[in-house]
């Protein structure tokens, strides 16, 4: 038997479940909102192009319209100044696309608090309980935050100050970037960066470090809860912008149990 028969068996017999943590991609999906003086994103939206009337008789279709960096989405290394000489969405190699995956939890302080910050000190507590982060895989950081996704003014959490929403330090966004062996860090929230973090030294430093270092993100996750916190595998599926700096994806977990 080969480990693909082995995987269908156990995919057939709901020994190994599917997990879309994707979100629901529509008009109302939350899309970032950048202050003055920065240009801002276009959100999803369909226009009809027929439905089985006059247009097309026997056919519905629809064109679409979005940001790269709509909803559930990977940014690619070439997204930020730091990474221009990296690899654009399209050039993404796919062994990175199906990888393992770990997740830290920080759910409970983020109710809390919703400008908490993730530290370095809370990494190397979850590797002294769940070993090393994974070589080659990805960090996905749960902070509850996809339980505000269907309403845009609770996902943003903005007032005069700005948008409050959780993230991680400058140092440990270094850490990531620089120590630890992953490929790629997702979040539930509509940037990897804090909502706070256009004040950071560096301002967003997730983007800043972590694409720099020619690794990954990925946003607005949904469904975290459902996953162990080492095991799964990942499977991530941006469209192949050419000369794209992120696009939208489908993002799932293969779980075993
Ligand atoms: C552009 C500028 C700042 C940020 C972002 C985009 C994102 O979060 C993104 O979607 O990559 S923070
Ligand atoms: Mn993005």
């Amino acid at each position: 038997m080969t480990v693909l028969d082995n995987l269908l068996d156990e995919l057939l017999a709901s020994r190994v479940t599917i997990v879309d943590l994707t979100a629901p991609l529509s008009d109302r999906t939350p899309i970032i909102q950048l202050p003055p003086p920065f240009a801002n994103t276009q959100g999803f939206s369909l226009q009809e192009i027929s439905r089985y009337d006059e247009r097309g008789p026997a056919w519905y279709w629809n064109n679409i319209s979005a940001g790269e960096h709509v909803g559930t989405h990977f940014d690619a290394p070439v997204h930020w100044v730091t990474g221009q000489d990296g690899l654009d969405v399209s050039q993404i190699p796919t062994q990175h696309l199906i990888a393992p995956v770990v997740v830290v939890d920080k759910s409970a302080e983020c109710v809390q608090d919703p400008n908490f910050l993730l530290q370095i000190a809370d990494l190397e507590a979850w590797q002294q309980k769940h070993g090393p982060l994974p070589d080659g895989g990805w960090l996905l950081y749960r902070t509850g935050w996809d339980s505000h996704a269907d309403d845009q003014a609770a996902f943003l959490n903005a007032d005069e100050t700005g948008p409050h929403t959780p993230g991680v330090s400058v140092e440990c966004a270094r850490w990531l970037a620089e120590q630890a062996p992953i490929i790629g860090m997702g979040v539930e929230t509509v940037g990897t960066d804090a909502g706070t973090a256009h004040s950071f030294d560096p301002p967003f430093p997730c983007h800043a470090f972590l694409l720099g270092a020619g690794k990954y993100g990925l946003t607005q996750l949904a469904n975290l809860a459902k996953l162990p916190p080492t095991g799964a595998i990942l499977v991530v599926a941006p469209l192949p912008i050419v000369g794209g700096s992120g696009s939208p994806a489908r993002v799932l977990a293969l779980v075993a149990g």
